[in-house]
Parts: structure tokens; sequence; C-alpha cells
């Protein structure tokens, strides 16, 4: 696990991982400060290319070809950290992928998450070359500790693969309620659709992962969980003088919401995401899709 420096930019962290041969330029730009944690990457011994918006291991095939997707406003600090970590996570994994960050640019005062995740999911789901099969949706803020978390798809369940979260700033970990589902959560095509994605509905933090846990019964799908002991994941911040794992601005209105969760099912979610939203940015890196989001076309001009 490496914290970057603050300075870092979206081009050193496209320029590490298509240049690797260039270590002397890594030590500079990546000053590890944690020191309870590996102060290197480390890549499985197999090279990676980038291939018509995928990366994939040479000479290795995946079963899945995974879209990690990571809603975002702001905290562009987090954006970083998590690509220079990830990238080197998913290359140990031998995982065939490519990364989304889907940022709110419009309204700038309250995060949809929800609605970020249906956009980005339609928008890959549309992209047919991309065959997409896997779909992880990931908080921008949890780097995952332990290399056996396999970020694979379950045909037959979601997968939430985040019960333990360490805190730097506290050291300790944070143990979740049995119902989460929120931080990390690993789903096939199928599911996605079977559940209509998130309500569109929550607003500001907090209850649109609550929400999708009640489709979830709803549907009688049943969450798994890998071991507790692998299921472990670290919290970034954005600098070191805030909070870590920043709750944001609380949505008052998420508990009202969530007990009519039910009803909503089939009117609120993915199907009507294209009346509610517009990507108005597509950004190519190969080091990931930067896609911005107006999450609210009725109230913009
Ligand atoms: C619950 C929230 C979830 C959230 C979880 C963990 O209280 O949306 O905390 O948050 N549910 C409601 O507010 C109804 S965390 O500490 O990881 O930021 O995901």
């Amino acid at each position: 696990y490496v914290i970057p420096s603050q300075n870092i930019t979206f081009d050193d962290i496209e320029k590490f991982y298509t240049d690797l041969s260039s270590l002397n330029y890594s030590k500079e730009a990546f000053v590890p400060r944690h020191t309870s944690f590996a102060t290197n990457l480390t890549f499985a011994n197999v090279p990676y290319i980038y291939k018509n918006g995928m990366w994939e291991p040479i000479e290795v095939q995946s079963y899945q070809r995974s879209a990690i997707l990571v809603p975002l406003q702001g905290r562009h600090y987090n954006a970083k950290a998590f690509l220079l970590n990830l990238h080197a996570y998913f290359r140990r994994q031998l995982l065939t992928y490519a990364i989304f960050i889907i940022e709110q640019t419009y309204p700038m005062n309250k995060f949809n998450k929800g609605r970020l995740y249906n956009t980005a999911f339609n928008y890959i789901r549309q992209n047919k070359s991309l065959n997409i099969t896997c779909y992880i949706l990931h908080d921008v803020d949890l780097i995952p500790e332990h290399d056996s978390n396999y970020y694979s798809c379950e045909t037959m369940n979601p997968k939430h693969t985040t019960s333990r979260v360490r805190q730097l700033i506290r050291g300790n970990y944070v143990k979740y309620y049995e119902f989460l589902i929120g931080g990390v959560l690993i789903l096939t095509y199928n599911h996605y659709e079977e559940l209509n994605g998130f309500s569109n509905l929550y607003w500001g933090w907090g209850g649109e992962d609550d929400d999708l846990a009640l489709r979830f019964v709803q549907q009688k799908m049943c969450v798994i969980r890998p071991p507790f002991a692998v299921a472990i994941y670290t919290g970034t911040f954005e600098s070191e003088k805030t909070l870590p794992h920043p709750k944001g601005q609380r949505n008052n209105q998420r508990f009202g919401l969530l007990l009519w969760s039910t009803i909503r099912l089939k009117t609120d979610g993915l199907h009507n995401i294209e009346t509610l939203t517009r990507i108005v940015e597509v950004k190519r890196w190969t080091t990931f899709t930067h896609l911005k989001v107006n999450v609210d076309i009725t109230n913009s001009k």
C-alpha cells in the first residue's frame, strides 16, 4: 500500500503504469508515509498490456471481463491514491479490467451515488465491444489489504467484500453491520438488471446502499462474503487534516425513503436513468476512463 505525495497528477500515474521500467521515477513520485504498510507496489510476474480499452495479462486468459465503477465528487487525491494502488492489486489477481471514474460535475452540492452508478452501468453496457461481464462497485476511499480477497463475480450471488475497514488515524478496524453491502460490491450484469440498479432518489450521504440491500431481499438475492480474515480494507483520506472516510453531507430523508423502498423497485432505477442524467464528457486515459456526469438534467440549463 502506498500513499502518494499530495501533488501527484493523473499524468504521473499514467506514466508509472505505462513505463514500469522507470524505477527512479516511481521512487520520487510515491513517497510512502505510513510505515506499517509495505512500501513497494508489487506486480504479479506477468506483463500487462492495454488493449481495446481494457488491461489484460499477456498469455493468460481471464475468465471474466471486469469494469470497476468508482463514483466521485471532488476528492481527486483519493482517486489518484486509488488508481495507484488498485492497478497493482488487480494485476496481482490477473484480472482483465477497466476502471471508470464517474465524477459528478452537476449539481455541486449534493452527491447522488445511485445515479452515478446507474449512469455508468448504462454507458458500459452500451459499449458492447468491451464485453464486460462483471461489475465491481467500489468506494474511492477503500484500498483492499489482502490479495486473497478475490475480485471475481459469482454468478449465483452478488459478493460484498468489505467486512472490516482500518482507519489510519484511529488505527483500528471498524466492523460493520450484517446488512451492509456498501463499500465494495461485485455483481454480474444480470444481477444489476434484475435489481433495476440503484434508486435514483438518494441525495447526500447514506442509505442508497441499504436501499439496494432491500432490493436484494425483494428479488430473493443473497449476498455472499469472503472469509473475515481477508475482507480487510484501509480507508484512505483526502489530506492528513481531514477525518478518514468522510461522511459528507448526510441525507436527512434517507430513513423515510428506505421505508418505501420495495414499492419503487420497478419504477425507480436503471430503467429511467436516461431521463435524469447526462454524461457531459468522456475522457479516455489508459489508466482509467473519466466520465463526467450531470446527475440532474431537469434542473440544469
Ligand atoms: C450506514 C448508512 C450506509 C453506509 C454505512 C457505512 O449508517 O449508507 O452506514 O458508512 N446507512 C444509512 O445511513 C441509512 S461508512 O461508515 O462506511 O461511511 O454505507
